[in-house]
């Protein structure tokens, strides 16, 4: 079904794409324009809108591995193989253009257009946070000792109530955002009022998906006005909050090169960054962590398996007992985890489906694994998806279930089409530390409380707007109980 302000979006796109159609009379032929699920003028955004995974599985099986396809006014060159999209990604007549997607989604200024130097100072600073052990180790121990504090203070509001030992109705989704939202922003950001932020965090994230499509101007102001002003009021709170106590190291030095830009870098334009960076560090860890739930839970052996190991590596410290001295988890002892690895690896290959974009920035030409060469003019978009790869049943046998331990001993190279965070140059950065948080969050969540869920027949779908982005939440949150456990078992 669609929703209303998607349905006059879709009109409004409809009045006004007439104005952007061109034709391009010296495209490559040989790309076919895949008519299944196209509607004059529109092309395939209705489809798009319904379901984006079952249209484009069903035009690579009918167009093989190269089809055009056309959402209103833009126009994209679909690449579905993963092989055939590493040499494109390898390829610099390709380009990201995220500064590009960063004015869009965020409202950047376009002066960073103008200074692609802030690439190479903010690329280090992932190379040295983000990408090695040591730079991870210290955001990893802050997360779980935040983590663990969350869930004391929670247990001992309860005791006032006295209510530690009933059951506590709630929604999966709405626990989940609840449990990671307060830890993560604090381990990264330092000691900030998260509560401010967090209305504003939820309107933002809602309706994202809506910020990538460049529907003119007026669009925006008219039908996302309190998302717009949700967006300013992040971005406000970061330029006001340029200082925090106990931030994370990566957080201070990405503030420091900031400042030394501030030649052409203005305050404004920072708050901008940090709210980009802050909403990276939750839209999709949120969903993740409610999915790996939903579907750990209610696999009995999956979860059989994994409260096995984690009896045996990750220590049941009491909520009640912690001080200064208290030993937490380590991100070695969080390693071990294998069958919680795989479980969370496998929940991100069932909903972790984003669409990679490259621009051609010259003419140029690619060899596929079919043994055909395309041509690609300069300024054609390209795409690839990852939920054709993830649902690929010669990739993924029984690719429509969850099979737990599917990655178990498995690391991410080894697996060819497995690309949920992207690849080549714009692959999330966050990526390592974005699984441990998932895998640490998931793991405190299933070792200190016990669920049960309301109706085990609902299903939910992913949120059908936002799949194509990262992780897609579920169109409606799905009722549960949770209690705290008193001892380990
Ligand atoms: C979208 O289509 C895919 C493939 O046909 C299917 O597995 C999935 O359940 C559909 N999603 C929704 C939300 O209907
Ligand atoms: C404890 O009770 C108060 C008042 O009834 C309520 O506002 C609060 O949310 C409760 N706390 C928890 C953690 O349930
Ligand atoms: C990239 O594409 C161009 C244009 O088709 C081609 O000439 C060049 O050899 C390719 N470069 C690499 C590294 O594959
Ligand atoms: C599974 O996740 C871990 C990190 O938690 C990663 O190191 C590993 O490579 C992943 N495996 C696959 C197949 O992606
Ligand atoms: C845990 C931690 O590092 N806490 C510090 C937070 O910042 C205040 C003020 O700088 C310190 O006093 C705390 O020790």
């Amino acid at each position: 079904m669609i929703g209303l302000i998607e349905s006059l979006l879709l009109v409004l796109v409809t009045l006004f794409v007439i104005y952007f159609i061109r034709s391009k009379p010296d495209e490559d032929s040989s790309i076919p324009y895949a008519k299944y699920g196209s509607y004059p003028i529109i092309g395939h955004l209705i489809a798009f809108t319904r379901n984006r995974t079952k249209v484009l599985l069903e035009c690579h099986r009918r167009y093989g591995a190269c089809f055009r396809i056309r959402l209103a006014n833009q126009r994209f060159i679909m690449i579905p193989s993963h092989a055939d999209w590493m040499a494109i990604v390898k390829n610099s007549s390709f380009k990201f253009t995220g500064t590009e997607l960063g004015i869009e989604i965020f409202g950047f200024s376009s002066v960073f257009l103008d200074h692609p130097e802030l690439d190479p100072d903010t690329h280090r600073l992932y190379v040295q946070h983000l990408k090695n052990r040591d730079g991870l180790h210290p955001m990893v121990v802050e997360f779980v000792r935040r983590m663990y504090e969350a869930m004391r203070n929670e247990k001992v509001s309860l005791e006032k109530n006295h209510s530690a030992s009933k059951w506590i109705s709630t929604g999966l989704l709405e626990f989940s955002h609840r449990m990671l939202f307060r830890p993560s922003t604090v381990a990264l950001f330092g000691d900030i009022d998260t509560a401010a932020l967090e209305q504003h965090f939820r309107l933002f994230d809602n309706k994202f998906h809506y910020f990538f499509i460049p529907f003119p101007k007026w669009v925006y102001s008219y039908f996302l006005r309190k998302e717009l002003n949700a967006r300013s009021s992040l971005g406000k709170s970061w330029q006001n909050n340029c200082d925090p106590n106990n931030a994370s190291n990566f957080y201070r030095d990405r503030l420091a090169v900031y400042e030394s830009h501030s030649d052409w870098l203005p305050k404004e334009e920072i708050g901008k960054l940090v709210t980009a960076f802050f909403w990276a560090s939750l839209g999709n860890t949120i969903p993740a962590v409610f999915w790996s739930l939903f579907y750990i839970l209610r696999d009995p052996k999956a979860l059989q398996h994994i409260q096995q190991e984690m009896d045996v590596h990750l220590p049941f410290i009491s909520l009640d007992e912690a001080d200064s001295s208290t030993a937490y988890w380590t991100p070695e002892q969080i390693d071990s985890c294998m069958y919680l690895e795989s479980a969370i690896n496998e929940t991100i290959r069932l909903v972790g489906a984003p669409f990679m974009l490259r621009k051609c920035c010259r003419d140029a030409q690619t060899s596929l694994e079919d043994g055909r060469q395309i041509n690609i003019k300069a300024g054609e978009n390209l795409a690839w998806y990852a939920g054709v790869s993830h649902f690929d049943e010669n990739l993924f046998p029984r690719a429509n279930e969850f099979i737990f331990d599917r990655f178990l001993n498995k690391k991410a190279e080894s697996v060819p089409g497995y690309m949920p965070f992207g690849g080549g140059k714009s692959i999330c950065p966050g990526r390592f530390f974005a699984r441990y948080e998932i895998k640490t969050c998931v793991a405190m969540l299933l070792r200190y409380m016990e669920y049960q869920f309301k109706d085990m027949k609902a299903v939910p779908k992913q949120k059908l707007t936002r799949v194509g982005f990262g992780i897609a939440p579920p169109d409606h949150d799905v009722p549960i109980v949770y209690r705290y456990r008193v001892c380990s078992h």
